[in-house]
């Protein structure tokens, strides 16, 4: 493992464009259950059947205590190493981009400011009639599902399956990853997509690809590298 945290922290420094892509997996040491994992967040609920707008449609209150419960979580946890890390590194590099799956604005807590969020944000609300959209962060709603002025039902400001990603969002995550020169994948499953297209197309573009995770992954045996371990233990060392 030696040889290879040498190796990745060489094409990271010797790079311009550096870019990272995040998921669940990196707010793991932060105490934040991923999806798939044991006692993932989807152990006791399918995705189907609350991660959709069918679900939302369907039972809004169900869905937004979902909701608040992660929030609740995710108000007591702090960020670790491994996003503090991306967020020196984008000190360090100009040219560097974050491209994040993770809804838990951790990234933004750790100082990262290069965020491209592909799947929203869990701190953001979204009213389905008039769509006014704001950050909003009450643990409690005086109303539940809640409400926005207009009397329409507030949505949390997240991607749910079946939804197209922010446009604007995603092509630059495609920009980002079609021209970096190393692409780091932290934490992620790689099996959402389109996101996961995201590793070829850095691949096809010529990046070098370094994958940190605990377990192996689809784009294992496509990545330059793979640093088995976590993310939090491994990240510090790949930057200065
Ligand atoms: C779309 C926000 C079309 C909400 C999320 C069949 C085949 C292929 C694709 C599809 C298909 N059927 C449907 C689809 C499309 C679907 C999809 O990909 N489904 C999958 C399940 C097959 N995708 C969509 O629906 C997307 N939209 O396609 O729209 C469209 C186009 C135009 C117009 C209209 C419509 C939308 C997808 C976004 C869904 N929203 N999140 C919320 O969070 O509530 S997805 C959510 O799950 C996350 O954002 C993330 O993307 C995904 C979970 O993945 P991970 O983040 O990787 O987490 P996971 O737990 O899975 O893995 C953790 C990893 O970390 C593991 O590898 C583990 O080993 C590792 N790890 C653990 N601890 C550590 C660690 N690594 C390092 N250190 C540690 N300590
Ligand atoms: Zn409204």
């Amino acid at each position: 493992m030696v040889v290879s945290v040498q190796q990745a922290r060489e094409w990271i420094r010797a790079a311009q464009r550096v870019a990272a892509l995040t998921g669940a997996g990196i707010s793991a040491e932060s105490g934040v259950p991923t999806f798939r994992g044991a006692g993932g967040l989807w152990r006791n609920w399918r995705p189907e059947d609350l991660a959709t707008p069918q679900a939302f449609a369907r039972d809004p209150k169900t869905v937004w205590e979902w909701y608040q419960w992660r929030r609740r979580l995710l108000a007591k946890v702090e960020p670790n190493p491994a996003h503090f890390a991306l967020a020196q590194l984008e000190r360090n590099t100009p040219g560097f981009w974050l491209i994040t799956q993770n809804v838990d604005g951790l990234h933004d807590r750790a100082g990262s400011r290069k965020i491209l969020k592909i799947h929203g944000d869990i701190w953001m609300v979204r009213c389905q009639v008039c769509g006014a959209e704001a950050r909003d962060e009450r643990l409690e709603f005086p109303e539940m599902p809640p409400r926005c002025r207009c009397g329409g039902l507030l949505r949390p400001g997240v991607v749910w399956f079946g939804e197209a990603l922010p446009q604007d969002v995603w092509e630059a995550a495609e920009e980002a990853a079609a021209h970096c020169e190393v692409l780091l994948v932290v934490g992620a499953s790689a099996v959402v997509y389109p996101a996961a297209g995201l590793i070829p197309l850095a691949k096809s573009a010529g990046a070098k690809v370094i994958e940190v995770n605990t377990e192996e992954t689809p784009y294992s045996k496509q990545a330059d590298l793979c640093l088995r371990g976590k993310a939090g233990e491994l990240l510090p060392g790949l930057v200065e």
